[in-house]
């Protein structure tokens, strides 16, 4: 999967048109184009297996639809965290988990995942927003409104103590990022992951054109991702069955 995603373009996230990775170690961090990412070998059949969807589904409690195909590589040695290395929460639909799949081996130094257990439960949010000294409308603008918090800020309100989630290259995990979450930025070693978005509504904020199977952009993509009711729903955004010859 490294070696697929290493011959594709990366988007540098400023001004630069998308270029080798190479090009970009200067950044903080560099993205594949979707389409890249769908057609990776094995992700798509890692996220349709069912192993994966049981265990996604048991927690949205429904049949998932995949929403989100990413895969980025995280460059240590910037001095400063930029965007989702600040921990945040995500609201891209109101049920949703992230499969995670690392490409590079990941230590502490090396930008792991960091997650404030327990914070995607509402009870939790409830109970700091209740203890917020400022009281609770200042409590929404802090947790609703600004979209990156600060380490001690989240350990005020929290008080819990993050899993740091390292693992050698093929570690993979689920996280429901509706709990706050950041991307740690590297001290020493890049960090190059893979991910899946699972929910359980269509995305309607941008309109997606399936990718059809038996194309050059498909051809890692195994034919059994389609085909059956359950994977034609759950992949039905980014994948459809090959066109009739
Ligand atoms: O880079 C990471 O581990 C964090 C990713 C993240 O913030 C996200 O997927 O929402």
């Amino acid at each position: 999967m490294r070696a697929y995603l290493e011959t594709q373009m990366v988007d540098p996230g400023d001004d630069r048109p998308f270029c080798d990775v190479a090009a970009v170690k200067d950044a903080n961090v560099a993205q594949y184009p979707m389409p890249a990412v769908v057609g990776c070998p094995h992700l798509a059949a890692i996220a349709s297996d069912p192993t994966t969807l049981t265990a996604v589904a048991h927690h949205l409690g429904a049949l998932p639809t995949v929403l989100g195909y990413t895969a980025w590589w995280s460059f240590a040695g910037r001095s400063e965290a930029r965007e989702a290395q600040f921990f945040h929460f995500d609201l891209d639909d109101y049920r949703i988990c992230k499969l995670f799949i690392y490409l590079t081996d990941v230590d502490a130094e090396s930008g792991p995942h960091i997650y404030v257990e327990g914070t995607h439960r509402p009870a939790i949010v409830a109970q700091a927003r209740q203890a917020w000294s400022g009281g609770e409308t200042d409590f929404d603008a802090w947790y609703l409104q600004r979209l990156r918090k600060t380490d001690a800020e989240v350990e005020r309100v929290f008080n819990r103590r993050p899993a740091i989630l390292t693992g050698p290259s093929g570690t993979s995990f689920l996280a429901n990022t509706r709990g706050i979450h950041k991307g740690l930025l590297p001290d020493s070693g890049d960090r190059l992951v893979c991910q899946v978005l699972y929910g359980v509504s269509p995305r309607i904020q941008e309109t997606l054109e399936p990718l059809d199977l038996g194309t050059p952009a498909t051809g890692h993509v195994p034919d059994w991702v389609v085909g059956t009711p359950t994977l034609d729903y759950v992949n039905r955004l980014f994948l459809r069955p090959a066109a009739p010859p």
